[in-house]
């Protein structure tokens, strides 16, 4: 009976209900991105994502699919870096939530603005620890490698979710953020009219941060009293998109600068002020060491040690939006805080028309350092040696380079990494991407995919065997999507060579060894790419010009000898050693 009473009254109570219009959580999400333009998603489907990125593929928002969340991640990190605006990162939970965590964190080491939104398993259910498919406490799992986290229960609360996210993302000192969203948010379905009124479009997300007046006044009547000026550039400067008043900054104080790895090119490598080959002698050697978005960490060596001359022997200012960075290593006698920006803005006022050039013995000394260590190098570059060093290589693709001044550079290994970074010169701001504050290995396709995608300029990804082996299978990625991305594997069959004996002598190869005459260039083919094996530098050469001309996924394996390189490139110093002698 009662039943058949409901059964009678239904229509009466739903016939309008039905008439109004509903949304759902998969709908209100993809309307929430889209209404703040952040219209790509770096990831990996599955449950309970899957339909939620068909859906975003069908409503024009561009869902590029990896084949693991980590390189996602990593993509969507570098597209933060390069836009400003945080790169999006959808994974699977449990499991695909962890393999893009790494990403997160690293993101958030790096200052990149990132958001990874990850599905999460019922809350119910998770929370008892009763067992669920993918069961994890995800959120408080990402709280302490992220900027922030939140999670979204309500349909209703997606936009708010979403708005939270964006700001704690890119504002202040940008980094990563978690955003959960359980299974359950997706089809949960609320009137459509309010689900719309509910989306939040973010307004001004990055707020300029103003310095204050006297902390200027203190910055500039530093750098006037110094005899031997340096001014440090790192990525943040890079990132702040302030190119043209950092250059006319540096410009007009006359200081020798040195660029950070991935703030090379802010000004051109080549710029008369450049002291990227005279790094030693200016950190030994300046008197006042002004740093604009560059922190004072391991990559300085804290900015005190024998690398920095005398101790107590130089004044620092620094130029950064986060007030916590500093005094962190040394004394910071002029902290100016804001964003780049406005800080170089407001230098630059206060300059005024009349700024003295530094001592012309101190820009003349960094000079003839300079050209002195330019011209050690050259031959060394020109080398034709087969097999290939990495010099002989490196000049080849130095050329390239110079005569690409806007294609995009990506960069890891040892010394993979660190002979790129000093044999290479950069022309342009952010054209170089690499493995960061971490020294992190597998950055490389998720990056080259991430840049080609956002910029539409071409990359060149120069990578050792052993970091392109961190996210190799991303070269089907590369197929699939047709990315104009060329990478270039110097092979010397190993981690940082390929010479080391099984110090046991057994029949297991060292471990920092690898099958000896690998193909790498078969892996692209597999997929439909270009392959070339190339064993000299004039077939680099080719082999490199054809790629970055045609656009054509391309995988070079550049031949390396084995014995080439040194443990652990530049920063051997850093590997403990056993108070023990060898026996
Ligand atoms: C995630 C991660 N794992 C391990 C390392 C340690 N590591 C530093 S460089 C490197 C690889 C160096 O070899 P390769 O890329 O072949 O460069 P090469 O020096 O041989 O040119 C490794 C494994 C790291 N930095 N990051
Ligand atoms: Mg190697």
């Amino acid at each position: 009976m009662a039943d058949t009473a409901v059964q009678e009254k239904k229509p009466a109570i739903t016939a309008p209900e039905a008439e109004r219009e509903l949304t759902d959580g998969f709908h209100l999400i993809i309307d929430a991105l889209k209404l703040n333009s952040l219209n790509t998603i770096y990831g990996v489907p599955g449950i309970p994502i899957t339909d939620f990125g068909r859906m975003a593929q069908a409503a024009g928002i561009r869902v590029i699919s990896f084949r693991h969340e980590q390189n996602a991640g990593n993509a969507a990190a570098i597209a933060g870096y390069l836009t400003k605006k945080p790169g999006i990162c959808l994974t699977v939970s449990a499991p695909g939530f962890l393999n893009g965590l790494v990403a997160l964190a690293n993101a958030t080491t790096n200052c990149f603005p990132m958001i990874l939104i990850s599905g999460s398993s019922e809350r119910e259910v998770v929370d008892l620890q009763q067992g669920d498919y993918e069961e994890m406490d995800q959120l408080a799992i990402a709280k302490p490698l992220c900027k922030a986290a939140f999670r979204v229960l309500h349909a209703a609360d997606i936009g708010i979710g979403l708005a939270r996210a964006i700001r704690a993302a890119v504002s202040g000192r940008p980094g990563g953020v978690y955003l959960d969203l359980p299974a359950k948010l997706f089809g949960q379905v609320m009137d459509a009219e309010a689900g719309q009124k509910s989306l939040v479009k973010v307004i001004d997300a990055a707020p300029a941060q103003i310095p204050a007046p006297a902390a200027v006044k203190r910055a500039l009547d530093v750098l006037k009293s110094a005899k031997r000026p340096l001014i440090i550039l790192g990525k943040g400067a890079a990132y702040a998109q302030a190119d043209d008043l950092i250059r006319a900054f540096v410009e007009k104080s006359g200081a020798p600068f040195l660029p950070m790895s991935m703030a090379k090119g802010l000004l051109p490598d080549t710029h008369p002020q450049c002291a990227g080959a005279a790094r030693s002698t200016v950190l030994k050697d300046a008197d006042v060491v002004m740093m604009i978005g560059a922190r004072l960490n391991w990559l300085l060596s804290h900015g005190k040690g024998k690398n920095w001359g005398e101790p107590h022997s130089k004044k620092f200012v620094q130029i950064d939006i986060e007030p916590k960075e500093m005094d962190s290593n040394v004394e910071i006698v002029a902290p100016v805080v804001g964003d780049i920006g406005s800080c170089l803005s407001a230098l630059l006022d206060g300059m005024g028309a009349k700024w003295p050039a530094p001592p012309a013995d101190w820009t003349g000394a960094i000079s003839k350092k300079r050209e002195e260590n330019v011209a050690k190098m050259a031959p060394r570059l020109m080398n034709n040696n087969v097999p290939m060093d990495y010099h002989g290589a490196l000049g080849v693709l130095r050329t390239i380079v110079k005569e690409r001044p806007d294609a995009i550079l990506v960069n890891e290994g040892a010394n993979a990494l660190d002979l790129t970074r000093g044999v290479i010169d950069m022309y342009q701001p952010r054209k170089r991407l690499d493995v960061g504050t971490w020294g992190v290995m597998g950055i490389g396709m998720g990056y080259a995919i991430a840049a080609a995608i956002e910029t539409g300029k071409p990359v060149l990804a120069i990578e050792g065997d052993s970091a392109f082996g961190f996210s190799g299978m991303e070269v089907e990625t590369i197929c699939r999507y047709k990315l104009p991305v060329c990478v270039v594997i110097f092979n010397n069959d190993g981690i940082y060579r390929g010479t080391d004996v099984n110090r046991g002598g057994g029949s297991d190869p060292a471990p920092t060894v690898f099958v000896k005459g690998s193909r790498y260039d078969k892996m692209m083919e597999a997929f439909g790419g270009v392959g070339v094996n190339a064993t000299s530098p004039d077939d680099l050469k080719r082999a490199v010009n054809e790629a970055m001309d045609s656009g054509k996924p391309t995988l070079i394996n550049a031949v390396l000898d084995p014995a080439a390189g040194s443990e652990s490139g530049r920063i051997g110093n850093l590997n403990p050693q056993s108070a023990l002698k060898k026996k």
